[in-house]
């Protein structure tokens, strides 16, 4: 068996002159030395070329992995002579250092490549000019609510609330209002049970305070209120009070009207003019309405008071001493002023809306107004 073949003539002139310096290779040791010339030209140009990580693994798997061509070529180990095995294997190692290299140096690359292109993407230009937001609004209940908790918490009233869900006897009963009132009727209250109702005014959170037993009181009560009428212009199932209370020693219809009329200058101005006529309530003792002059003409009638130049905005009085009694408060030592406001009534008048069904829709082009 030939076990050497001349693969190839290295001349050198240094040697022996003209003699040339023959040098003899073994077949199987050029023949790799060839193959992994090739895998090396090849794996750098895979490498090379690989325009993302994933592609550069691929190429890893393909020269480096276990079916790969580089240990294809170790596979092959058993055909070469003993004595050229260490040097092949040497080679191999330094070509695997080589690919193992370039593609550590690939992947850096690329990962500085990616991360530019993230950085670019995520420039901002703060030159730039902003969205515009739409801006929200308060309700125009609730513009004219904090007015008026404004006007009492000067006046040293606490903003109390009550629940929604309340029994017939804080609604009615406690109120001085007997059973057989026309607004107990099933057609003005919605009844839960035989005991439990929606709230038809919120009152029932000031006898919750009168019952507490700790006076002087000075508070308002605002809150949502439920009555079954059919909704038009003025009406609504559900709509909103405030209700104040003032008990305290040696208070006179003096004192309702002083603090009325003061509240009236605040919310309409202070040319406002207030007028109290007798009414009846059951829970009140004397009662009464109190108008405010028309804010549009100054009393002189106009469109907006129908002509009437005075423009009713609610209903107060000296709360009834049945009622002081039934929440245990002496009426012969104490005395109270009371009013109810309704709250759409008031945010209707100020800012001349004309329908109250408007406040519940809740339309942007009416809300964006206030
Ligand atoms: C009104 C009119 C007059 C009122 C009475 C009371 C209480 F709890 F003291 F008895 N609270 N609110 C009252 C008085 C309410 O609404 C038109």
């Amino acid at each position: 068996m030939l076990k050497y073949s001349i693969y190839c003539l290295s001349f050198s002139d240094e040697a022996y002159g003209f003699y040339p310096n023959i040098i003899f290779f073994r077949r199987d040791f050029m023949m790799i030395k060839e193959k992994l010339d090739e895998i090396r030209a090849a794996a750098r140009k895979r490498i090379e070329g690989s325009l993302d990580l994933e592609k550069l693994n691929a190429a890893r798997v393909d020269f480096l992995g276990k079916k790969g061509e580089l240990t294809a070529v170790l596979k092959g180990m058993k055909d070469v002579a003993a004595e050229d095995r260490p040097k092949v294997g040497q080679m191999v190692n330094e070509l695997r250092e080589e690919i193992e290299r370039s593609l550590e140096e690939t992947k850096k690359r690329l990962e500085s490549a990616a991360m530019e292109a993230a950085m670019a993407k995520e420039t901002i230009d703060v030159t730039l000019p902003a969205k515009r937001r739409p801006m929200g609004h308060r309700h125009p209940n609730q513009i004219a609510l904090e007015e008026m908790e404004r006007i009492f918490i000067g006046l040293g009233y606490e903003v109390v609330e009550g629940p929604e869900v309340e029994k017939d006897y804080y609604n009615f009963e406690a109120l001085n209002i007997p059973a057989d009132h026309p607004a107990k009727d099933e057609q003005d209250t919605f009844y839960i049970n035989g005991e439990m109702l929606l709230r038809t005014q919120t009152s029932g959170a000031q006898v919750h305070e009168m019952e507490k037993g700790r006076l002087p009181i000075r508070m308002i009560s605002p809150g949502r209120v439920y009555r079954s009428d059919e909704v038009d212009a003025t009406h609504s199932p559900v709509f909103h009070q405030v209700e104040g209370l003032l008990i305290d020693e040696q208070v006179t219809f003096s004192d309702l009207k002083g603090t009325l009329t003061q509240f009236a200058k605040e919310l309409f101005g202070a040319d406002t003019r207030v007028k109290f006529r007798p009414h009846h309530f059951p829970f009140t003792e004397p009662s009464a309405e109190m108008d405010v002059s028309c804010f549009k003409c100054g009393g002189k009638g106009c469109r907006f008071c129908k002509g009437e130049g005075w423009i009713e905005i609610l209903g107060c009085g000296m709360v009834h001493p049945h009622v002081l009694e039934m929440s245990k408060i002496d009426p012969l030592k104490y005395k109270g002023f009371a009013f109810g406001v309704g709250l759409e009534r008031i945010a209707l008048l100020k800012y001349e809306i004309d329908d109250m069904r408007l406040m519940y829709e809740n339309d942007v082009r009416f809300l964006g107004q206030f």
